[in-house]
C-alpha cells in the first residue's frame, strides 16, 4: 500500500482525497501545518510556492492542493481567492452577485503540488458546471451547494461527486503517476 501525507486545513478536501485514494490503493493521511499561503493569480504558481515553503519545515514527502471556483460571468472570480471569498461573502454572496445573470457557467479547478523530497511535481483537474439559482443539498463542503453538475449540485450528490470532481481528476493523475514510480 502506498501512503502519502496530505497537508491541508480543510477537512472536506482531506475526506474526499482519502475516499478517492482508497479506489487507487493509496492511503492518504492528514496533516495540518500552519503556513502563510502566497498570494497570486495563478493556482499552479500558488500551489508550487506553498509546497516549496512547506518543504523547509517538513522532513518527509507530502502533497498540498490548491483549488478554486471560477465563474465565467465574473471573469473568473473568485478563482485563487476562493477561500477568502467563501469565508467572507460565502455562497449567498456569490448567488447575490449572480442575480439576473444569464450566463451561469463556472468551473472548479484543483492543482496538486507534491514534494518528493527533492522537487515539486504538479497535477491538475477541472470540472465544468453551472452556478445554481439557489443553494441545494447538504453533503460536501464549501461551494458544493451552489455548483451544479448536469442537474444536481455537488452537495446533492454525496459520494457520487468523487466520480466527477476536479479533485478526483487531479488525484487520479497524481496516484497513477505515484504508483508507476
Ligand atoms: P488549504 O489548507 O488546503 O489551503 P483551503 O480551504 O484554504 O484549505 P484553498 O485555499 O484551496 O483551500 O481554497 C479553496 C476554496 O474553494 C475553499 O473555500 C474551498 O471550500 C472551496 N472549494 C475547493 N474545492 C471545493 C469543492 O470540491 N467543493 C466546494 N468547494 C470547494
Amino acid at each position: 500500500m502506498i501512503e502519502v501525507i496530505f497537508i491541508t486545513s480543510n477537512e472536506g478536501k482531506y475526506r474526499e482525497a482519502r475516499a478517492i485514494g482508497e479506489k487507487y490503493g493509496v492511503e492518504v493521511n492528514w496533516m495540518q501545518v500552519e503556513y502563510l499561503e502566497p498570494q497570486g493569480t495563478d493556482l499552479k504558481e500558488i500551489a508550487k510556492k506553498s509546497a516549496e515553503i512547506l518543504s523547509e519545515k517538513i522532513d518527509s514527502s507530502f502533497f498540498i492542493e490548491d483549488s478554486g471556483l471560477f465563474v465565467e460571468a465574473l471573469n473568473g472570480f473568485p478563482g485563487p481567492y476562493s477561500s477568502y471569498v467563501f469565508k467572507t461573502i460565502g455562497n449567498s454572496g456569490i448567488l447575490k452577485l449572480m442575480e439576473g445573470v444569464e450566463n451561469r457557467n463556472a468551473y472548479f479547478m484543483a492543482v496538486i503540488a507534491y514534494w518528493d523530497g527533492n522537487k515539486v511535481w504538479t497535477f491538475e483537474g477541472r470540472v465544468d458546471g453551472k452556478i445554481a439559482k439557489s443553494a441545494r443539498g447538504d453533503a460536501g463542503f464549501g461551494y458544493d451547494p451552489i455548483f451544479e453538475y448536469e442537474d444536481k449540485t455537488f452537495a446533492e450528490m454525496g459520494d457520487e461527486k468523487n466520480e466527477y470532481s476536479h479533485r478526483r481528476k487531479a488525484l487520479e493523475k497524481f496516484f497513477g503517476w505515484l504508483s508507476k514510480r
